[in-house]
Formats: structure tokens, C-alpha cells, sequence
């Protein structure tokens, strides 16, 4: 299905019946709101998922103007593609999360794969392995909300550190431990482990490297749950500030942030995922996330340039102009990582505080 035919077939439903009833009919884009956030999970390559989901999210922004919207977002592998015009869904749903989302967590299924074929003992990791991973970041994220802890770091404090600029609101993220089912008992994994663990480029759930000296952190959030104690949760952050891959911004020289939340991870019954006595899970807003969008607008230009496939958009109602709008809106997201990695405020950054 492509973007348009998504949005017009919601449009249709969200006449008829309220949100929270839509979201279950469509396989890949799943919706939930918490007492005070609205999160959207969906894949951008096909149509369901980018269509789809910018609909409801212009739909959640018109009447939950406030409250944050998180979306969780399989954006295209760079290797692997499932679908011939992912670039176009890709950029036009991209165009969309810049306006309508708050944070935006980026995941690519072959990064989520790699790290599960890696480091669970499958031969062949499935949808169910990739998406219990990603449910280990959303179960951690959320853990603030659900149990009581002195340290803990909630959402609406992630927000804040995380997002320097509006726009630059996409996350990379990475889990530490994975640990195969088998394995859990056999290997000790110290808080200092686990947080290097979760700096390798390897670990991380979208395919773009964050370390310097190309790349630049803004900033990182480190959750970690379990048996974590805080003075080997300073040691190892302290650790972590030395290595010269890790490299930040020069106008953001504190840029950590960490909590605390003693109620370990959990994973569903007869998992092939251990659950570990202790994990982290890092959030950073790192300028490599920039990289995922130059592979998709290089792609989409390739296309777009033989205006190849634009026929069926055009055909489902949609006019051309909104191509060009979403391909220029993600080129000057480009550009706005480009001028944060220097010391210059990115264009896009005033007025829209
Ligand atoms: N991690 C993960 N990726 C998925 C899952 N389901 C689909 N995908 C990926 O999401 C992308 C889009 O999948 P589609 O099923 O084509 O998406 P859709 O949004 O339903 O699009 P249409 O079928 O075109 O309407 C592909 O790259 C899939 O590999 C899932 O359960 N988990
Ligand atoms: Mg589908």
C-alpha cells in the first residue's frame, strides 16, 4: 500500500470510530496513550506505517496539543530493502515526524538483527526477537511510570535533556546485556560492563556510527535497571567520558544524564532473551543519526529525479508539490545536523520554543 492510500482509508475511519479503536486494525503501526504521552510505534518503509501514522499523529497534535508524542520508528536498513518506493514513504512520513512528533526513537531491522543474531543463539532471528528487544527499550523507558525508585529519570526529563532543538529529536539506542536464554547464568556482567557494552557501535539498533571524530554526541541518557549501584554507575560513567569515541558538541559539555530504577527487566516466558540482574539502556541524540537520512534522500532522489512510481501517489490524490515540500524538509533537517555538530545554532532552531 503506498502513503496516500494509508491516509485516505484512515481519514475515512477516524469519521466513524475514535483513535484508540483504529490503531489495532493496521498490523504495523501499533498506538498507545499513557496518562500523559502518546506513543506510536510503525515502520516507515510501507505504507501503513508512514501514511498511517502521520495521519493519526496530525490528528493527536490537533487534539493533544500538549501532550508529548513519542513515536518508535523502523526506519529502512541501509543494506535491505523490503519494498520498492520505501525511499518516497521514508521521506514523506520523515516530513511528518519533524512536525508532528516530540522524540523520535530510530531502529533499522537489520542493526535489531545483527545484535540478535549476535548475541542470542538463533540461527535466524524473527520479528518476535526483534520486537521483544525493542520492548526491552520501551519497558525501560516507561519503568519511571510503572515502579518507585529515588533515581529514577522520568520522560518528561529525557525530553528535556535529550532535545536540544526541536527538530533534532531522533534517538539512537542501544540495550546492554542481550544475553541468550542459555548464557544468563554462565556470565557476570558488571555495571561497567554493561555500560561499554552499551557505547559499542555494534550495540546500537539503527545502523549509523556515533563516534567522533565525525559524529558528536549531544547528549546521552543511561537507564539502568536492577542491582545497579550509584557508586558504580559514577565510576563507569566517569569511565566512559574519557574514551576518545565518545566526543560531544563543544557547546554541551555536561551531556549525561543517568537513572536508576531497581526493578530489573523482565522478558515473556520461554524467551530466547535472559533476563539480566542488571542492564542500561542508552538514549543519545548523536549528528550520525543524520547519516540514516542521507541514505534515504539519496535513494528518493535516484527516483525521484526519473519521477519513477510517483504516478501511484499522484493516482490516491496526492499532488506532486508535497514530494518536493517533505524531500526539502529532510535536506534542511540534513543541513540542521550538520550546523550542530559545529558551534552555529541551526536555522531551524528559533522561534519555535
Ligand atoms: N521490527 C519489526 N519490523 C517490522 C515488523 N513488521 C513489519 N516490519 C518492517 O516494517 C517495514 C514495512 O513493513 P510493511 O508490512 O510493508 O509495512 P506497512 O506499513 O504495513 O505497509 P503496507 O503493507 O505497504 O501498507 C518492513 O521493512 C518490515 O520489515 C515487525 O513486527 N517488527
Ligand atoms: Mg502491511
Amino acid at each position: 500500500m503506498c502513503w496516500t492510500r494509508s491516509a485516505v482509508l484512515l481519514t475515512s475511519a477516524l469519521a466513524s470510530r475514535d483513535c484508540e479503536q483504529i490503531c489495532p486494525l493496521f498490523n504495523a503501526l501499533v498506538f498507545s496513550t499513557l496518562v500523559s504521552f502518546s506513543f506510536v510505534y510503525h515502520a516507515v518503509g510501507g505504507g501503513t506505517g508512514s501514511g498511517h501514522a502521520c495521519l493519526l499523529l496530525e490528528r493527536l497534535a490537533q487534539d493533544y496539543p500538549k501532550k508529548p508524542k513519542l513515536a518508535f520508528s523502523i526506519y529502512p536498513a541501509p543494506m535491505v530493502s523490503t519494498a520498492v518506493v520505501e525511499p518516497y514513504n521514508a521521506v514523506l512520513a520523515t516530513h511528518g515526524l519533524l512536525e508532528y512528533t516530540d522524540v523520535d526513537f530510530m531502529y533499522d531491522n537489520e542493526a535489531i538483527y545483527d545484535i540478535c543474531k549476535r548475541n542470542l543463539d538463533v540461527g535466524s532471528p524473527s520479528y518476535t526477537n526483534l520486537n521483544r528487544l525493542i520492548a526491552q527499550v520501551v519497558s525501560t523507558l516507561t519503568a519511571s511510570l510503572r515502579f518507585e525508585g529515588d533515581l529514577n529519570v522520568d520522560l518528561n526529563e529525557f525530553q528535556v535533556n535529550l532535545v536540544p532543538y526541536p527538530r533534532i529529536h531522533f534517538m539512537m539506542q542501544s540495550f546492554a546485556p542481550v544475553l541468550s536464554a542459555g548464557k544468563s547464568s554462565k556470565e557476570q556482567h558488571t555495571t561497567a560492563q554493561i555500560t561499554s557494552a552499551a557505547f559499542e557501535p555494534a550495540n546500537f539498533m539503527v545502523k549509523a556510527d556515533p563516534r567522533g571524530p565525525d559524529h558528536r554526541y549531544m547528549s546521552v541518557c543511561l537507564l539502568y535497571r536492577g542491582d545497579v549501584v550509584v557508586k558504580d554507575m559514577n565510576s563507569a560513567v566517569a569511565t566512559i567520558k574519557t574514551k576518545s569515541t565518545v566526543q560531544f558538541v563543544s557547546w554541551n559539555p555536561t551531556g549525561f544524564k543517568q537513572g536508576i530504577n531497581h526493578c530489573k527487566s523482565s522478558v515473556p516466558k520461554g524467551a530466547d532473551m535472559a533476563e539480566p540482574a542488571r542492564s542500561v539502556l542508552n538514549i543519545c541524540n548523536n549528528t550520525a543519526i543524520a547519516t540514516v537520512f542521507q541514505t534515504i534522500d539519496y535513494k528518493f532522489d535516484l527516483m525521484y529525479a526519473k519521477r519513477a512510481f510517483v504516478h501511484w501517489y499522484v493516482g490516491e490524490g496526492m499532488e506532486e508539490g508535497e514530494f518536493s515540500e517533505a524531500r526539502e524538509d529532510v535536506a534542511a533537517l540534513e543541513k540542521d545536523y550538520e550546523e550542530v555538530s559545529g558551534d552555529a545554532e541551526p536555522s531551524g532552531a528559533g522561534g519555535e520554543y
